[in-house]
């Protein structure tokens, strides 16, 4: 039941989300100009890592580009971002390896309304710490 009641309140977030224009500033910007504080995991000159503030298994790591450069969401982009999706790629794996990921774990790119995207700034989720289940489908 819980589960489902949450399932619920993400995509009720989400739907709130899409609903809204994109916001100049995210919340993730705030994040990356340190005015919100975050549990920070892994940063570079492209990239900033920190726990999700709402993990869903015992290791929850959000991988976001610092500069969004459009990428609101993963379906916005182009040609120009793919060196910028690989080293977000990379930065995944490198968080993996220093979250002691060994055993497997996962990554989630939610887009949209349906894909219960919930913040507007391109975010990777690297999933793990314990056995996870599939498929993650409908929760219905
Ligand atoms: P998504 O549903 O894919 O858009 O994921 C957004 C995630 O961001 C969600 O798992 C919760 C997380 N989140 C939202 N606000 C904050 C925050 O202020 N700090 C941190 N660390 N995570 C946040």
């Amino acid at each position: 039941f819980e589960l489902r009641l949450r399932a619920m309140s993400e995509q009720a977030a989400a739907a709130a989300a899409a609903a809204e224009a994109p916001p100049e500033v995210t919340l993730f910007d705030k994040i990356v100009a340190g005015q919100i504080p975050c549990n920070k995991v892994y940063e570079d000159d492209v990239c900033l890592a920190f726990r999700d503030i709402a993990p869903v298994a015992k290791t929850h790591v959000l991988v976001i580009p610092k500069d969004r450069d459009g990428l609101s969401q993963l379906s916005k982009a182009d040609a120009r971002h793919k060196p910028l999706l690989g080293h977000l790629m990379w930065a995944a794996s490198h968080v993996a390896a220093l979250e002691g990921l060994g055993a497997g774990w996962r990554l989630v790119v939610n887009d949209g309304k349906e894909g219960c995207q919930s913040v507007y700034h391109l975010h990777l989720h690297v999933i793990g710490g314990q056995q996870l289940s599939w498929p993650p489908g409908t929760g219905a």
